[in-house]
């Protein structure tokens, strides 16, 4: 609830902390007190990931991560990405209060820009964490005011010395909102994550002729407004055209000039593409594309595709899939297999370690929404969980 108030929005029970803004820093700052107030070992690597650590083990001791992220998109709601960070810390917290001896240490960390909503892709920290984009290839990317994300890193005073990629932790377990209707729709305390559907992220600048909305004849009109809405429609039917568990969103649309009697100029646009089946959504996007090129073609419109993030769908790790199972039913929660539909700090750290994630439930299914909500009763269902996955994940060995 603290940390939800940084970045809150007038009338809302949301908050925005875009990364790397000022309210991003001051959620960042809040966050490192506690891990602080906990004598945590805290590292920040050269993009902003921070990774606190407990103290007094063998630095040869790889620890049992968890973690997740602290920026939010510009309507967030208190839960996305914070609910992981805040659990790990009361699990980390929890241990030492108990004095528990544990044979590994336990680590908690949040991954800059996890949400890409400013600085695409999205799960840019955690992607440069493990290896996946050089530190200088992401520092160089800019956000719609072209502000460059290294630049906002020094801004804030969070670009560290730790190197990237990062170290390898002995295992890595995220607990997060479901963000999505189904634990709720069959009342299921816990969702057992089994993996992350892929993404494909494109942005589209489609170029026309700006004229005069009332003299300019139909015919003779390039109009990147009518491109953008047909590519609108046309992905949506490409969902229905595809079935399964194929998604699709437009996001955002930019007129320019965007004014009611001036035909615009250029159009600029993302689309959202996800599914758990790759060749679908590979399938999904040469539709997508093909259309574009078709519709513009025919509009004398100029397209310029960007892609801004592609990740392809990741399987956790099934040892601690059942883990996670394990606890849960141990603890007498219901629970379900099920895939993410939301991208995830886990999925990168799923290419370098056994990884796996907890879901609690999200009321009414929204997320990216002021209104995002989850009982009490669930979030300390979920953290529970997770104390007891990481627990027995530092006396686990993986061959
Ligand atoms: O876009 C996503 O799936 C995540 O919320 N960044
Ligand atoms: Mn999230
Ligand atoms: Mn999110």
């Amino acid at each position: 609830m603290e940390l939800g108030r940084i970045g809150a929005i007038e009338g809302t029970t949301g908050c925005a902390r875009l990364a790397l803004t000022d309210d991003d820093k001051a959620g960042r700052d809040l966050v490192w007190t506690w891990m602080d107030e906990l004598g945590l070992d805290i590292t920040t690597d050269g993009i902003g990931n921070v990774v606190a650590t407990m103290p007094g083990f063998d630095p040869a001791m790889a620890p049992v991560m968890t973690g997740s992220h602290i920026d939010t998109v510009a309507t967030g709601g208190k839960y996305d990405g914070n609910l992981g960070v805040l659990a790990g810390l009361e699990v980390i917290e929890t241990v030492l209060t108990s004095g528990r001896e544990l044979q590994r240490p336990l680590a908690v960390g949040w991954f800059t820009d996890e949400e890409g909503a400013r600085f695409p892709p999205d799960m840019l920290g955690s992607l440069v964490y493990v290896g996946g984009m050089p530190l200088e290839q992401a520092l160089e990317i800019t956000d719609d005011d072209d502000v460059s994300l290294g630049d906002e890193l020094d801004r804030i005073g969070y670009r560290g010395a730790a190197p990237t990629p990062g170290r390898v932790p002995h295992a890595f377990v995220e607990l997060h909102i479901e963000q999505g209707p189904v634990l709720e729709d069959e009342d299921i305390t816990i969702g057992v994550v089994e993996g992350v559907q892929g993404i494909s992220w494109t942005e589209l600048t489609l170029t026309g002729q700006s004229c005069h909305a009332g003299t300019t004849p139909m015919r003779l009109r390039h109009d990147p407004g009518y491109v953008a809405a047909d590519v609108t429609t046309f992905v949506r039917q490409l969902t229905a055209d595809l079935g399964g568990a194929q998604v699709a969103t437009v996001g955002a649309v930019t007129l320019t000039p965007n004014l009611v009697n001036v035909v615009p100029s250029t159009a600029r646009m993302t689309v959202d593409l996800r599914n758990t089946d790759d060749e679908v959504l590979q399938l999904a996007e040469t539709r997508f594309r093909g259309h574009v090129a078709k519709v513009a073609e025919q509009e004398g419109v100029g397209v310029e595709t960007r892609t801004l993030a592609r990740f392809e769908p990741v399987d956790f790790d099934a040892r601690l899939i059942e883990l996670v199972e394990t606890g849960a039913r141990e603890r007498g929660f219901s629970f379900k297999r099920m895939p993410s539909g939301a991208g995830h700090d886990a999925q990168m750290f799923a290419r370098i370690c056994p990884t796996a994630m907890i879901f609690t439930k999200s009321v009414d299914g929204i997320s990216h929404n002021v209104n995002e909500y989850t009982e009490p009763i669930d979030l300390e269902a979920g953290a529970n969980v997770l104390l007891d996955t990481l627990l027995a994940l530092t006396e686990m060995e993986f061959a």
